[in-house]
């Protein structure tokens, strides 16, 4: 009996052409994993086309500058021997839920998220891995495949970024010793840190500050939140991946167990809920909000105003933490 592993090894050696998949609002683990496989895959003589419904952010562009990203438009069916969703925690993360089952043959879902129902023909989910960077990296490993200086560059980027610059507390012993065997096939390790990790944006800042004079807390100071009004959001210029930092400015609070952002993503629009926390499963929290992730580190989309959202999501936490 194969391993999953093994499985996708198997039907990628079997493909021709081959459509990797990101997901939406892609970040440093979806961007790096599906570059460091396609990347691979054209060494192994493939075909491959990498193809992400939004753009990447411009901090990674020492990943993206030579490496063409499309979008869904063009994309005929059938037109793929296997298709490859990378970090894809369910089948809607890859913005385009019909066209990812019909675009191919076969369907491959190589994923970490603990919440991913396993929507594709071969799955292969390890939510103990820290990033699914780190399930490409065994891929290489299967094929006894060699390191580039690109693919080191491209798998570091998924754990430093999955693993907040290896300081999460799901951090392991495992990511920081590929990390290592990464490090030594990488030329200017100290500029990708740069790159990955001073690339603070003036609109993040600014909204930072206006965070951490609206942040609260719980009486025990164990759960703190913020809420960010589209009003405030639009008027500083942020960005997804701005918004999307808010969170590291109040997680390492020395007392906060919880740290929640709840974010409007629209005038009067739905909002971004996202959890994280050092000791509870914020991935079941945030499946009872009809969304998903890890256990740490979790997020989904509630359709009312802030107000309420900000009221049901205290109020289920208040529940277990307070
Ligand atoms: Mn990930």
């Amino acid at each position: 009996m194969s391993n999953p592993r093994q499985l996708v090894r198997d039907a990628l050696d079997q493909a021709i052409t081959v459509l990797v998949v990101m997901h939406v609002h892609p970040d440093g683990d979806t961007t790096g994993s599906a570059l460091a496989l396609g990347h691979v895959l054209r060494e192994r003589g493939k075909t491959v086309t990498v193809v992400c419904t939004d753009p990447v952010d411009e901090r990674y562009h020492y990943l993206t500058a030579n490496e063409a990203i499309v979008t869904w438009d063009g994309l005929r069916e059938g037109s793929f021997d296997a298709v490859v969703t990378v970090d894809c925690g369910d089948i809607r993360r890859t913005g385009n839920e019909e066209r990812v089952k019909t675009v191919g043959r076969q369907l491959i879902n190589i994923d970490h998220h603990a919440s991913n129902p396993g929507f594709a023909d071969i799955n292969w989910i390890d939510h103990a891995a820290n990033a699914t960077g780190v399930l490409i990296y065994q891929l290489l490993q299967e094929w006894q495949h060699p390191l580039s200086d690109f693919t080191a560059q491209a798998l570091y980027t998924s754990l430093s970024t999955d693993t907040g610059s290896f300081m999460y507390p799901s951090t392991t012993s495992e990511s920081l010793a590929i990390a290592s065997i990464l490090a030594r096939e990488i030329n200017q390790l100290g500029r990708l840190n740069l790159a990955l990790w001073a690339h603070r944006t003036w609109a993040e800042t600014a909204l930072a500050g206006w965070a951490l004079t609206h942040v609260q807390a719980s009486p025990s100071r164990r759960v703190v939140w913020v809420s960010l009004p589209y009003q405030i959001i639009d008027s500083l210029g942020t960005t997804d991946a701005d918004a999307d930092a808010i969170i590291d400015w109040i997680r390492p609070i020395k007392t906060a167990e919880v740290a929640v952002v709840l974010r409007q993503l629209e005038p009067d629009g739905p909002i971004k809920v996202s959890w994280r926390s050092s000791r509870f499963d914020v991935s079941q929290w945030a499946q009872q909000f009809g969304g998903g992730g890890h256990v740490y580190s979790s997020a989904a989309i509630v359709h009312s105003a802030l107000p309420e959202a900000e009221d049901a999501v205290l109020k289920h936490i208040a529940e277990i933490v307070w």
